[in-house]
């Protein structure tokens, strides 16, 4: 019979993915397309302004059709996400913008591997996890996973000791690019459609592609794991952000 491992939460997480609405920005007239300009800066800067024991956040250009862009939160309180999100779609900027997909879950530890902390040393080494900077690298990867519930491959019938093999396993082959990807476990049963959500941080996507690729091997993945969309992106710089907004180029 499964028994549920201690799990430890963070801070809340959305993942809000937006797609830009160019004929409707074209659309505006110019005094609008200003205000919605200032809005657009006036939200860069507000995200670079987050103090880091407030929370973090993030812009990323996505490829592909699914989104043109991610907007990335960690904060303390779900109702503060609730709040920026407001906050976008109310303004002249938001009203640019559509939104394909979002998704909302928690940082999680489950604590397959502990090594009986004290509740200081929790404190102090696993603060810095639950509460994590977003990492100022290129690249992100997120997807979201479930543990299969199918036949002898269901999660949550094995026992926590045939679990916490399997997330041993799991964890080695993960620290082997512990020097190239960032990986933030995010919690969202109760919360979202999945159970979890992947976010990987790299300055090369080639790392992220043959960690994902090397996990389809392992059990932990191979039997139990199912997905859904994979949205890659990069990180927007303050400057990339203006420029994606300027009219079009002036013809030669
Ligand atoms: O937290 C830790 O670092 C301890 C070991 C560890 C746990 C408990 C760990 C390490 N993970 C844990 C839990 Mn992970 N992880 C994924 C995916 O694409 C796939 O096949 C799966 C998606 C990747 C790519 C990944 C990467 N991990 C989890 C859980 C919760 C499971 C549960 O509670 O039942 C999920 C869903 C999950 C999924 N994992 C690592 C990585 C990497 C790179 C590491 C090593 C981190 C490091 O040492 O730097």
């Amino acid at each position: 019979m499964g028994e549920p491992i201690e799990t430890l939460e963070g801070w809340y997480v959305l993942h809000d993915f937006r797609r830009i609405n160019w004929p409707r920005w074209h659309s505006l007239d110019p005094k609008d397309q200003s205000q919605a300009r200032r809005d657009l800066e006036e939200i860069f800067a507000q995200y670079g302004s987050v103090q880091p024991d407030q929370g973090s956040s993030a812009l990323y250009s996505i490829l592909g059709h699914k989104a043109d862009l991610l907007f990335l939160h960690f904060r303390p309180e779900p109702k503060e996400l609730l709040t920026i999100e407001r906050q976008l779609d109310q303004s002249m900027a938001g009203s640019v913008l559509t939104r394909p997909y979002s998704y909302f879950s928690v940082v999680e530890l489950s604590r397959y591997l502990a090594k009986g902390l004290s509740e200081d040393q929790i404190h102090t080494t696993l603060k810095p996890r639950l509460e994590p900077a977003i990492p100022d690298v290129s690249y992100i990867s997120f997807y979201p996973m479930n543990k299969r519930r199918q036949g002898q491959d269901n999660w949550y019938m094995a026992t926590r000791e045939e679990r916490r093999e399997l997330m041993k396993n799991h964890g080695i082959i993960g620290h082997r690019y512990h020097d190239q990807v960032i990986q933030i476990i995010t919690g969202s049963q109760g919360l979202d459609d999945w159970e979890w959500g992947v976010t990987l941080f790299a300055d090369d996507l080639i790392p992220i592609k043959k960690l994902v690729y090397e996990m389809r091997f392992d059990e932990a993945s191979a039997r139990f794991a199912d997905f859904g969309p994979f949205y890659v992106g990069s990180k927007l710089t303050a400057g990339e952000w203006q420029l994606l907004w300027q009219g079009p180029p002036t013809p030669l």
